[in-house]
């Protein structure tokens, strides 16, 4: 077994704004796993800041490093890995890094596509858009390519103090669009009252207007709005997203396998929801083709309700570092049908935008 990391540098085809900072390339971590003939891929959802987590690709290479490919040997299924990882608190995004690999590498060994190895799929995933906040110009602009591609949802990144001027502008333009407000955890319960006026957008929902790790205030906030709540930072595992639906935190919440542990607690979270009423979708952190790969086949799942943030490759990136990439049509996209994510890494270009790479585990047979 040999397991590899390659930290890869894609500068993106636009500026990505959020109300914490704005990307100009995604820096993703890469790994690979060769066992018994099978080369398996996942990618870390980091990047180089801890800032829309306290993780980053630095403690993700570090905590992989030094616990999760731990758990690697002996062997273990899918549910042995998870069962092992326990034993460290935290550090999701790493943890999560191993278990997909196990994924790519148990649907591989079964020769079935990751969507069907997961199971319950519906054989698609919706398709929503993140449009990252410029002038509001160039936003409505970019809004409007993106409804003549089909996308099925349109959500913008907002902060405090320009939600008036960008969702007021957008509404102007596209008074009935399904339209959703990502505002990265801008806001405190002081605010409340700006975050009232936001109701006259008819949002589908708005994404963490609070903190990163708060419930309780969100809970508060949700009786004063009618705007529904969808989290994403907060849910960090399926006992969050329970207590969250238990105190009445959300109705909506943005599932990125990342950030709560992989595949198995996505899936948990997604029949907690259901089971509260409550609705999911699949969320990114503009994956390279390797991590979107994984993302649409969860988001074909059947409790899968909402269209997500899995734009095609070609959102993100002039060239990807797969062989194969998505394409959408009318908000669709399917899932590859090869064994596995059903896409490769394609060689030479992954090559060239290597920035680091390293040996993790090494015990002579491939
Ligand atoms: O909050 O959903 C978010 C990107 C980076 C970090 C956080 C978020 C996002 C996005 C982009 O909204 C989703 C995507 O298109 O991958
Ligand atoms: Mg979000």
């Amino acid at each position: 077994m040999i397991l590899k990391y390659f930290l890869v540098s894609l500068k993106l085809k636009n500026p990505f704004t959020t109300s914490f900072g704005t990307a100009y390339s995604r820096n993703a971590i890469i790994f690979q796993l060769e066992k018994d003939g099978i080369v398996a891929y996942s990618e870390a959802v980091t990047d180089t800041d801890p800032d829309y987590s306290y993780e980053n690709n630095d403690s993700t290479i570090y905590m992989v490093k030094n616990y999760f490919s731990k758990f690697l040997d002996p062997f273990p299924t899918i549910d042995e890995y998870i069962e092992r990882s326990k034993k460290i608190k935290g550090y999701n995004m790493a943890r999560a890094s191993i278990e997909m690999l196990l994924w790519d590498y148990y649907s591989k060994l079964n020769n079935k596509p990751l969507y069907d190895f997961i199971g319950e799929s519906r054989g698609y995933a919706n398709v929503g858009i993140s449009i990252g906040m410029d002038d509001t110009e160039k936003m409505i602009k970019r809004i409007d390519e993106a409804l003549k591609l089909g996308y099925k949802r349109i959500k913008v990144k907002i902060k405090k103090g320009m939600e008036m001027d960008i969702l007021g502008k957008i509404r102007d333009v596209f008074p009935e669009i399904p339209l959703t407000a990502d505002a990265n955890s801008d806001y405190t319960i002081k605010d409340i009252d700006l975050l009232k006026r936001i109701d006259k957008f008819n949002l589908i929902y708005i994404e963490q207007p609070l903190a990163f790790d708060d419930l309780i205030d969100h809970a508060k906030l949700r009786k004063e709005i009618s705007t529904p709540i969808c989290l994403d930072e907060s849910i960090t595992s399926p006992d969050k997203a329970r207590k969250a639906f238990e105190i009445g935190a959300c109705d909506v919440i943005n599932i990125k396998p990342g950030r709560v542990g992989g595949i198995k607690n996505s899936l948990e979270i997604a029949k907690i929801a259901r089971e509260n009423g409550g609705h999911v979708w699949i969320g990114g952190m503009l994956e390279t083709g390797i991590g979107r790969a994984f993302n649409i086949s969860l988001a074909s799942h059947s409790l899968i309700d909402y269209p997500g943030d899995t734009s095609p490759n070609s959102k993100y990136f002039e060239r990807d570092i797969v062989k194969k990439t998505f394409e959408m049509n009318n908000g669709i996209i399917y899932p590859f049908k090869d064994p596995g994510i059903g896409t490769s890494i394609d060689h030479e270009f992954f090559l060239s935008k290597i920035i680091s790479s390293g040996i993790i585990i090494n015990n002579g047979k491939a």
